[in-house]
């Protein structure tokens, strides 16, 4: 099984500013909801916290991937599976040669121009953000839409992940899209049941398969 098999169903981010549990017990429940794919992501914190957090969580995580959001010294630093990049982070050239050839690297990317660059220049798996409009990421560009997800999937080999105001009202367009993974953030970490809103949105990809 290649590591990049895992990129599918939910894809769990830790968001310290929305959660009412905490990251390390949010990370705790993801395992317990059978989560394969833990990204760390923290803005505006020292980096001596952050390597703090992020070798926690490395060492909470015995089956599944470990990515660090944006910071490739914090992936290498707690030997994480990978790193997830943006559009205005480092150059994924520049991410793999520091990485190395067996680390994942994941690419944020807004249309399909930048989905068939990022898969062409070796990116593992690419998210497509934002697909709703969102007050998560304060940053957030304008929202993709299903539509261009699809077309993103007719095309692309690598696994595609979807994120950006996502909740269980919509995730179902969103499957049925072809998404192989998707992430909802507050939909997730701001509720009591933390395990129980993660296994709502995996059962949709069962609803899928059964299509
Ligand atoms: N990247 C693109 S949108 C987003 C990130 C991290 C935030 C998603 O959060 P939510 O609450 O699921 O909209
Ligand atoms: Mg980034």
């Amino acid at each position: 099984m290649k590591k990049c098999d895992l990129i599918k169903g939910y894809y769990f981010i830790t968001d310290s500013n929305l959660t009412k549990a905490g990251i390390t017990n949010d990370i705790k429940s993801a395992i317990d909801a059978g989560v394969k794919i833990f990204q760390y992501r923290e803005k505006n914190k020292a980096t001596r916290l952050m390597y703090e957090e992020a070798l926690e969580i490395r060492n909470l995580i015995k089956q599944g991937l470990f990515i660090v959001n944006d910071r490739v010294d914090i992936a290498l630093a707690v030997d994480a599976d990978g790193v997830h990049i943006g559009q205005n982070d480092l150059p994924l050239s520049i991410t793999r040669r520091i990485m190395g050839k067996e680390k994942i690297i994941g690419v944020t990317v807004h249309d399909l121009e930048q989905a068939i660059e990022a898969e062409k220049n070796g990116a593992d798996y690419i998210a497509v953000s934002p697909i709703f409009q969102t007050t998560t990421k304060l940053d957030a560009e304008s929202p993709v839409g299903i539509e261009t997800l699809k077309q993103i999937k007719k095309i692309i080999s690598v696994p595609v992940v979807a994120i950006g105001g996502i909740d269980l009202k919509n995730a179902l367009g969103v499957v049925n899209a072809g998404a192989d993974a998707i992430c909802a953030i507050s939909a997730v970490v701001t509720k009591d049941d933390v395990k129980g809103e993660i296994l709502k949105f995996q059962n949709l990809f069962l609803k899928r398969e059964e299509k």
